[in-house]
């Protein structure tokens, strides 16, 4: 595959060949690709523009699929299984994580490969650790620019695994095709996820170690069933179902695999997905344009200075909060 020539004319020599590694699905390009947009260095983030513009024409045709799932729902081993299917039908997978805490606990959800022993070891499947970017908004930012090169580089399937916790499964649910709630036999893990309205986002609902207790899963899954029941689909063609599984014994694997490729063709012939992804794309250049007002707002001079003393005022009562905001806005027009 071939860049264009106006997108190679923008390009420095060693980010042409940085560009034709990745469309080439050289192994050390995609590693080296995905680094560079990863990088938090001011120069580094104007090449990975760069790169990023030049792979876009051939990202795109991926199925993106996220997976969350409480500490120990079994995500990695389900990841392991369901790659190796995949393979096995010749599919190519990558796997990248979204973990927020990465950067504190130092370990992210990937972080040990060893989890996905037999997977890591297939050429057709690309593993990245979650990148330690911080903020949950540059941790995902990154990851789904990961994906575009994931995606350019020819894998035609991209998981994305993340930990049920905070705003992480909001964020992967707002950047994937299929949304996948895993969840454990146990009614007190089923009811935290209806309850913190995490179910409305699934378009998938799994319980997982379904071995260990088949009369627990199905009961689990009756009480899913019931709480999708209940809620507003936000697809007008398709109702979320819910499979029992087991990623140890790797039944039901393949049906899962199945719903997910049924779901992909409703939502394409209905025209859904590309409504959602034009969504998730236009929702994204938000995201990014948000974080960028704040963090210049934070950095302002002006504003710096006037912060504190702003702060202690309200805290004081004796501004109010509008009051303080429009101030500390006004000083966006300070000349620097
Ligand atoms: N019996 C049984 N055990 C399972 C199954 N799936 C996973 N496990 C076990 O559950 C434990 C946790 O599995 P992981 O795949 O590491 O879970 P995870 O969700 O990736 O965990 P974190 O990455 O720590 O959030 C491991 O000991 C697995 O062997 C299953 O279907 N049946
Ligand atoms: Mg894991």
């Amino acid at each position: 595959m071939n860049v264009s020539a106006t997108d190679q004319e923008l390009l420095a020599a060693p980010d042409q060949q940085l560009v034709g590694g990745v469309l080439a699905r050289r192994p050390r390009a995609l590693a080296k690709a995905i680094t560079l947009v990863e990088s938090t260095r001011r120069d580094h983030r104007a090449r990975a523009e760069q790169v990023l513009a030049a792979l876009l024409p051939h990202t795109g045709n991926a199925i993106r699929v996220g997976i969350s799932g409480a500490p120990g729902a079994g995500k990695s081993t389900f990841i392991e299984a369901l790659g190796l299917l995949l393979i096995g039908q010749g599919h190519r997978v990558a796997v990248l994580a979204v973990d927020p805490s990465s950067t504190l606990s130092g370990g992210s959800i990937l972080g040990d490969k060893t989890r996905m022993e037999k997977l890591s070891t297939r050429p057709e499947a690309f593993i990245r650790p979650s990148p330690s970017g911080g903020s949950l908004g540059g941790v995902a930012e990154k990851t789904r620019e990961a994906m575009l090169v994931c995606e350019a580089a020819g894998f035609d399937v991209v998981i994305v695994e993340t930990v049920g916790v905070g705003q992480s499964e909001t964020t992967v649910a707002g950047m994937v095709d299929a949304f996948v709630l895993l969840q454990l036999p146990n009614a007190g893990d089923d009811l935290q996820a209806i309850k913190k309205g995490i179910v409305e986002l699934a378009d998938l609902v799994a319980i997982n170690k379904a071995d260990l207790d088949p009369k627990a899963a199905q009961f689990a899954k009756h009480q899913f069933e019931n709480a999708l029941g209940l809620l507003r689909s936000a697809s007008a063609h398709w109702r979320p179902p819910v499979l029992t599984l087991s990623a140890q014994t790797g039944q039901g694997i393949e049906a899962f695999w199945n719903a997910i490729e049924r779901h992909r063709k409703i939502m394409q012939e209905s025209g859904e997905l590309a409504q959602k992804r034009r969504r998730q794309a236009v929702d994204w250049m938000w995201t990014l344009i948000d974080a960028e007002l704040r963090n210049r707002f934070r950095h302002h001079e002006g504003v710096r200075h006037d912060l504190e003393k702003v702060s202690r005022c309200v805290t004081a009562g004796s501004m109010t909060p509008a009051a303080a905001a429009h101030r500390l806005l006004g000083h966006l027009h300070d000349k620097d």
